[in-house]
This record gives structure tokens, sequence and C-alpha cells, in this order.
């Protein structure tokens, strides 16, 4: 474990705009008139807010919009009749592969260093937005270490985290951080309630106040252990949390529900509060849904694919709304990957990277507010190793076909399984797209990027043997989270 030093001067920072931080004059009548025409120099009113939800363990099939037949999200499907659904959305198979990439816009073979961490010196989306005015807020689950200090760290301002120094029930009576203390709860209070009701509060918060609001809220929902919900009917108030072990999946529909409910919540409650129209709504889900689920959809039977490649494992629910600015109705089948997130908030905030800042991904801005000038993706990246390492499962895709460096390639429309390997059959793949999809893998090549894993402890320089492995390290770091 590791954790960084606290901010200096965190009080001066959220004095001025952001935008002056780097430019505050020194000499002190100048400083004074600098801070008195603050209000002149505030943001304009136009740059919405924006609040990403993104739910934990939940893939495409559970979204009734999406043709699930297992689970109802009328709150999910409303913001999305209300504004854009995505069919092409794709995350990373597992959950630090995509919080890594979501919140840095770069694919993970640049900076992933392993699981459960975040490496301390990367940039989030909550950085930049935080630089260019935005007041910040993260909720739910972190699991990417740094201690108590971690989400100042990456850019938020305040916090209400699960498993952000510890590991306690993430259901009922939780244990939390929220802006800098650990609170146990335990008179029957549900962890995902806590998360939102702050959430709902900090939104109330910001709304009478100047300048726009980012909310990044990955959710504790709908992950294992299945727990019954407060909706349930078995719901125990006293229950400690289950701790260990994935559970029997008899909640999970339950708990998708609930998810549902909790983003209608939050929907509502810009609305109550008149700033509907001036926010941004992304929800999406981090990775497919977990092994133990099998969930009617379209017809079929499927399984959840967590941790795979295949479309069970990345291909996640996506849906925008921003009233009066992103037409409503529309179900684009334009291809969206999650380094795409963080340019998308960029330039919603009207903001731009630093040109020496290189990301992977490209804002999709233009396609949600339908500009004509905006080029679709032809394809999409991934290099996924839950472990890190140097090597990882490497594939480019587009909306059908899905190309591995090991040349391995498979019609998704067809086999979403990937059962049926097309390689060496020419006449299953057009030529084009075959060159177009090894011509990302060719740009991508030998690019893995080793960064030093600071969790790790220092060892002294000399022959020192390496430490033996502990006999249930493995194990241990198999967490299914
Ligand atoms: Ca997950």
């Amino acid at each position: 474990m590791f954790s960084f030093p606290a901010r200096t001067q965190a009080g001066c920072r959220r004095s001025f705009p952001s935008h002056l931080r780097h430019t505050i004059p020194t000499h002190p009548l100048v400083a004074f008139l600098v801070l008195i025409l603050q209000p002149l120099v505030a943001e304009p009113a136009s740059r919405p807010n924006i609040v990403v939800i993104m739910a934990d363990d939940m893939g495409y099939e559970c979204l009734s919009a999406n043709g699930s037949e297992s689970y109802s999200t009328p709150n999910i499907d409303r913001i999305a009749a209300g504004g854009m659904r995505f069919e092409h959305a794709y995350s990373q198979p597992i959950c630090t592969p995509t919080r890594v990439q979501i919140m840095t816009g770069i694919y993970n073979q640049r900076n992933y260093v392993k699981f459960g961490l975040l490496e301390p010196n990367q940039k989030t989306f909550a950085h930049f937005l935080r630089k260019a005015g935005y007041k910040t807020c993260i909720a739910g689950k972190w699991q990417l270490l740094g201690g108590i200090k971690g989400p100042d760290h990456f850019g938020f301002d305040e916090f209400c985290l699960w498993q952000l120094t510890r590991r306690p029930s993430r259901y009922p009576n939780p244990g939390l951080e929220i802006n800098g203390k650990e609170v146990d709860f335990t008179k029957g209070e549900y962890g995902p309630d806590i998360a939102s009701d702050f959430l709902c509060n900090y939104m109330e918060k910001q709304a009478t106040s100047d300048g726009p609001f980012l909310v990044w809220y990955p959710m504790i929902l709908p992950h294992w252990p299945f727990e019954p919900t407060p909706a349930s009917p078995d719901y125990d108030p006293k229950a400690k949390g289950v701790m260990k072990g994935t559970g029997d999946p008899k909640y999970f529909k339950d708990m998708v529900e609930y998810t549902d409910r909790i983003v209608g919540k939050i929907d509502a409650k810009l609305g109550e509060l008149g700033i509907r129209e001036n926010t941004l709504l992304i929800f999406t889900g981090d990775n497919g849904t977990a092994t133990q689920v099998t969930s009617r959809w379209n017809g079929r039977s499927v399984q959840g694919g967590k941790g795979n490649t295949t479309d069970f494992g990345h291909h996640v629910p996506m849906v925008a709304s921003w009233p009066g600015t992103i037409k409503p109705g529309q179900v684009t089948k334009e291809l969206v990957d999650f380094s795409d997130v963080l340019p998308t908030l960029v330039e919603t905030a009207g903001s731009k990277l630093p040109d020496d800042h290189k990301i992977d991904g490209r804002s999709f801005l233009g396609l949600l507010t339908g500009d004509e000038k905006y080029e679709p993706r032809k394809s999409i990246y991934c290099w996924y190793a839950r472990n890190g390492g140097p090597t990882g499962k490497e594939f480019a895709r587009n909306q059908r076909f899905k190309l591995y460096r090991t040349g391995e390639i498979f019609d998704i429309s067809k086999d979403d399984l990937e059962k049926h390997n097309l390689a060496g059959k020419p006449d299953a793949v057009p030529a084009e797209t075959l060159a177009m999809l090894k011509s990302v893998l060719d740009e991508m090549q030998d690019t893995r990027v080793m960064l030093p894993d600071p969790s790790r402890k220092v060892k002294p320089s000399g022959n020192e043997k390496p430490a033996a492995k502990k006999k249930n390290a493995k194990k241990k770091d198999a967490s299914p989270d």
C-alpha cells in the first residue's frame, strides 16, 4: 500500500478560478483586483454539468432497451429514449483495466500496471475538468489504491467511496470513506443508497453555486456478493454483508433493477434542481456480467462473460442524454471505446488537452450533437492483461469482425462466442476489412510500456534473494472484483 502526500494550499486552490491558478499575480494590488473581478471572469453558463454513471458488472444484455428479457430497466430505457443509445460501446473485460482506460483515455498497454491500481502519475478526466474550472466529485467504488488522499490526487474535490482504504461490507451496513473519514454504518443503511444520496446532495449544493460540476459515479451495484436490496422482500437491516465467495446470483435481478432505480433517482434530482438541460448524463457499464449469471436476451440464454474478450466480456450498455442538445430517440451503431470518454468530457467542458499530453481516445461529442464533421471510428483496439505484465491479449475490431494478434478472426455478428475462426478463409472476411484491422494491430505492435509498480516495496540493492512467494499469493491476487 502506498499513499500520496497531502496537497498543499487546498483552500487557495478552491478560491481562484482554475484558469487563473498559474497566473496568480504576486503584486498585492493586482492580486486584489483579480479577486474582486473574479465574477466577471466566471465560466460561461453554457458549459454543462457532466454526470457519468458506470455500473459494475452489468453487460449489454442487462438493459431492457438492449433486448433484455430478464431485467426491467425503465429509468435507463427512458433516459436512452430521451437521447442516444449506443449499440457498439466497448469497455475492457474487467474492473481495473476499464477504470484506468476510462479515467485516463489511454489504452492499457501504455499505462496499466496491475489489478487494483491506478498508476499515481496518471492524469484523469477529473484533473482536466478541475483545471478547466469544474468542481469534481466521485462516489461508488474506488479499488485503485492511493489511500485516503487518492481521490484528491486524481482530481476529485469530494468523495464517498467503498474500497478506498479497506474492504468491509459494500451493501448492508457498509464501511465507506467520505471526504477524508472512514465511516461505518450500523443502522441497516445500504451502501448504494448512501453513495447516491451523497451525489444528490452534492449536485444540490453545486447547483446553487458558481461553475459547472463533474460527477463520476462508478457504482457499487450490481457486482457480487449477490445480496438482497432494500427493495427485496428479505432485505435484512441487521445483515453484516457477505464477505467471501461469489454467491448464488438469485438476487442479481433485484440488484440490476435497484441500479436502474438509482440512475432514475440521479436523473430526477437533476430535473428537480432545474439543471437537467444543462447536464450531459452518460450511463454505461464497466465490463460484462458475472459468469455465474445467465440471462435471457433477444430470445436466447446468454452467460455473463466478465473477464473474457468476447462480446459478453466487453460489450457494455451506454446511453447519453442532454435534453435540448442531444436529439431524442437516437440509436447509434457507431463505435465507441472507453479511451474516448476522457476527450469527450474535456471537449464538452470547452477545454483542450495540453499539446504534450498524448492519449489514445477521440471525442464523440460530435456524434452526440449531430455534428456533420464528426468522423466515425472505423475500428477500436484492445490490449488486455488483468494482472499486467509484458504481454496482453490484443485485438482490433469493427462492428462485425474481430482480429486478434494471434491471427484469429471472428464474425461477431454471427458468432459472438467466437467459436468459428475465419483465418485463412478469404471469402469470409472482406480483404479491405482484414487489411484495415491488421494495420491497427501493426501500429500498436510493441507499444507496451512497463511502468513501475509503486505499491511494491523497494528492495535494497545487492545480492539478496527474492522473497519467497506466499502460498496463497496467487489466490489473493485473483480477487474477483
Ligand atoms: Ca466490474
